[in-house]
């Protein structure tokens, strides 16, 4: 290792396979499991989820990444699967977050599955874009967001944001989001 011309110390370059079908990312450093049991207090029917957590308790969503410094001028980078399935008729989604440096932006990739990346400022705004393989939603500074699986197989996204932008879930947990996805009678529902 050898210093650049700033406080950092030289990485060396890596790669790393990614399975597009499957939505896995080989040889991850790290794999963040949510079960239903993580997401008390996330959907409108929670005696829904209570019902799911008493069965299996089944998977939510995972997060497969590589180590990566979180640090300004890095870029961290994952592959986010929310698998399928429903709270009553609320479409499963992940937790949902503003970055601790409100101000940093991410990329979402799709390459498998169908639903929503929805979004909201401070201010109120809220924003639902679709979210379908091969189309990208960039999530501009100051928007928390949370994907949103209204199909039968997992929504698969390759996601890109800024080394040191942190995760704000707290007031996430606390206001949720203006909009929720509901299937009712086979359509989506966002209200
Ligand atoms: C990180 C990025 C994604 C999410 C992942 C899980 O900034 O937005 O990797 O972490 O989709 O969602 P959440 O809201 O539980 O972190
Ligand atoms: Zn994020």
């Amino acid at each position: 290792m050898m210093d650049c011309n700033c406080r950092h110390k030289i990485m060396m370059p890596w790669s790393v396979d990614i399975d597009l079908a499957d939505g896995t990312m080989r040889e991850p450093d790290r794999v963040l499991v949510r079960r239903a049991s993580d997401m008390e207090g996330y959907y409108k029917d929670p005696a829904a989820l209570r019902d799911l957590i008493g069965q299996d308790d089944p998977v939510h969503y995972e997060v497969f990444e590589k180590q990566i410094p979180e640090q300004y001028g890095q870029l961290l980078l994952c592959i986010s699967k929310l698998h399928p399935g429903r709270v009553g008729d609320e479409c499963f989604m992940t937790k949902g977050h503003y970055h601790t440096i409100s101000h940093t932006a991410e990329v979402y990739l799709c390459i498998r599955g169908q639903g929503y990346m929805l979004m909201k400022t401070a201010d109120g705004q809220c924003v639902a874009e679709p979210m379908r393989r091969n189309r990208m939603v960039y999530v501009p500074p100051c928007w928390a967001h949370r994907s949103v699986n209204t199909g039968d197989e997992p929504l698969i996204s390759f996601c890109v944001y800024p080394g040191d932008a942190g995760h704000n879930y707290g007031d996430i947990a606390q206001q949720g989001f203006p909009k929720r996805v509901f299937i009712r009678d086979g359509r989506e529902v966002i209200e």
